[in-house]
């Protein structure tokens, strides 16, 4: 009852970033907007042109569907839809979806007079995405260093972009993103670990408060970054994994070209160690 209350509350017009009151309604539980219906339109043309080009051949096989973009020769240049035609509207549509679902979140905090908080995380891992498949290709002047459509075929990419700069491992910004991923999981084992001890107390005893949870850690390592401030850790190590994994794609054949492990050439000369 009381969520049904709150619901008529906050269930009223206003908060929209375009098109004022034209899509401002809710469609069962969901909230359309403006956003919603281009998030709708651009995800079912784009998954409609996936089909398309997958019933070209050689497979209907949902594992071995692979959607390549342009060959590099072809440039930016648009291409014909079997030859890469299909990848670059597919990826039109992709970029349009994600940023609208990014607009989406934005009205619905607008509407719920919440903070942006999530629509900016999102945007972190959409940034991800377009430095991969627009920024990075524009770069190198050819959308044939995007990374195609299939399940396999975009583990090739992976695979084979990696070996061509000899050991991915040696990238120092991939080192980081990497660090941060496994930071990132570290410190959510160690929070989930925490909240479920708290409520699930040996039998007979109370759910324990966050005074316990806090204390937890100042016993066991001096310290506690104390309940709001985990949260604001969990942000900031998942948007730094984005981020730098989004940096560390975009330097390889562009501002640093050739091997990784020879970057670290310069290290070996200094006098220190040597
Ligand atoms: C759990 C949220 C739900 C999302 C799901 C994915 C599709 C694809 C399309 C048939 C965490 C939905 C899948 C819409 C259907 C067709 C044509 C999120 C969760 C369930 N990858 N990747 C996967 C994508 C890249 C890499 C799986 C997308 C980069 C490696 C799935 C993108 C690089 C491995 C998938 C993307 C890269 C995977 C599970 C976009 C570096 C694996 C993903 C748009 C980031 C793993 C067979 C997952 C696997 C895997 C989707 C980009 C590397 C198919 C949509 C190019 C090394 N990727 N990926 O759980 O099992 O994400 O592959 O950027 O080992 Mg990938
Ligand atoms: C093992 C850490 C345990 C730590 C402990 C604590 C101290 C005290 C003191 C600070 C498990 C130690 C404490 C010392 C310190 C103070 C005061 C965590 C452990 C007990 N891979 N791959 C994984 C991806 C490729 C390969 C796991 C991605 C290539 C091998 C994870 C990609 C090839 C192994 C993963 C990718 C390759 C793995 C790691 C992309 C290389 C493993 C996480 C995007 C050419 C390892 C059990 C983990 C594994 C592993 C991810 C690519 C090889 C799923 C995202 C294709 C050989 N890879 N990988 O395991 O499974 O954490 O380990 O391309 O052995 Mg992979
Ligand atoms: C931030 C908690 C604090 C832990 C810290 C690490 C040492 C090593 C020893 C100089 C998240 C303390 C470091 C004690 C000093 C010497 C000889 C946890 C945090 C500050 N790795 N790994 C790193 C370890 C494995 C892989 C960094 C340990 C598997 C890849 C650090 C183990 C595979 C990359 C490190 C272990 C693998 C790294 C940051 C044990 C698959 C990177 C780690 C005991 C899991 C990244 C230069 C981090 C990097 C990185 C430590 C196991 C793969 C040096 C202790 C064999 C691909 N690993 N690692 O943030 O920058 O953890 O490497 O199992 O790119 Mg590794
Ligand atoms: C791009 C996803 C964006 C998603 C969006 C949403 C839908 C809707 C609908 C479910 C960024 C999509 C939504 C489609 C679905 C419904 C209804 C996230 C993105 C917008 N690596 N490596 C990384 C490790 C090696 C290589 C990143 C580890 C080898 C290359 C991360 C290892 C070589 C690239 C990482 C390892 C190699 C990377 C990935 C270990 C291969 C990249 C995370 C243990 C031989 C990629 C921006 C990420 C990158 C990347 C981890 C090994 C190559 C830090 C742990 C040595 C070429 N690697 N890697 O980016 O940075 O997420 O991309 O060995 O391009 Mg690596
Ligand atoms: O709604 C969400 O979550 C429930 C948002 C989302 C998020 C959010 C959301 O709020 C946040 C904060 C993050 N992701 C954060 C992050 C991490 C760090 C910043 C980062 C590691 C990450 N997300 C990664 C990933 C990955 C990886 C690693 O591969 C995937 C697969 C996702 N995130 C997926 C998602 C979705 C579940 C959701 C989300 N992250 C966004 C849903 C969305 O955008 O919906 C609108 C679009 C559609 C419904 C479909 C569009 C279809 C296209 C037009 C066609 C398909 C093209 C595509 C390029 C093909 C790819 C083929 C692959 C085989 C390669």
């Amino acid at each position: 009852m009381a969520l049904l209350s709150f619901e008529r509350k906050y269930r009223v017009r206003g908060g929209t970033l375009i098109g004022g009151d034209l899509f401002d309604f809710w469609v069962g539980p969901f909230y359309v907007g403006f956003f919603g219906v281009t998030t709708a339109i651009s995800a079912l043309l784009g998954t409609a042109l996936i089909f398309a080009a997958a019933i070209e051949g050689p497979t209907l096989n949902p594992w071995l569907i692979d959607i390549q973009p342009p060959p590099i020769e072809a440039g930016l240049a648009l291409a014909p839809l079997s030859e890469g035609g299909y990848w670059q509207i597919i990826t039109a549509c992709a970029v349009v979806a994600f940023y609208s679902w990014v607009f989406r979140q934005a009205e619905i905090s607008r509407k719920l007079g919440m903070g942006y908080h999530v629509p900016v995380a999102f945007s972190f891992a959409v940034f991800a995405y377009v430095t991969l498949n627009v920024i990075r290709p524009v770069w190198m002047g050819a959308w044939g260093h995007a990374f195609p459509y299939g399940i396999w075929s975009h583990l090739d990419w992976v695979s084979n972009t990696g070996y061509m700069y000899v050991n991915f491992h040696y990238n120092p910004v991939h080192m980081l993103a990497i660090t941060f991923f496994f930071t990132n999981c570290l410190a959510l084992a160690l929070h989930g670990g925490l909240v479920l001890s708290a409520v699930n107390p040996s039998n007979g005893t109370n759910v324990k408060t966050p005074e316990y949870e806090d204390t937890y850690f100042r016993d066991f390592i001096g310290y506690s970054v104390g309940t709001l401030g985990i949260h604001r850790v969990g942000l900031f190590l998942a948007l730094n994994a984005g981020f730098w994994s989004a940096i560390c794609i975009v330097i390889s054949g562009t501002l640093y070209v050739g091997s990784w492990p020879e970057f670290w050439d310069f290290w070996k000369k200094i006098p220190i160690w040597s």
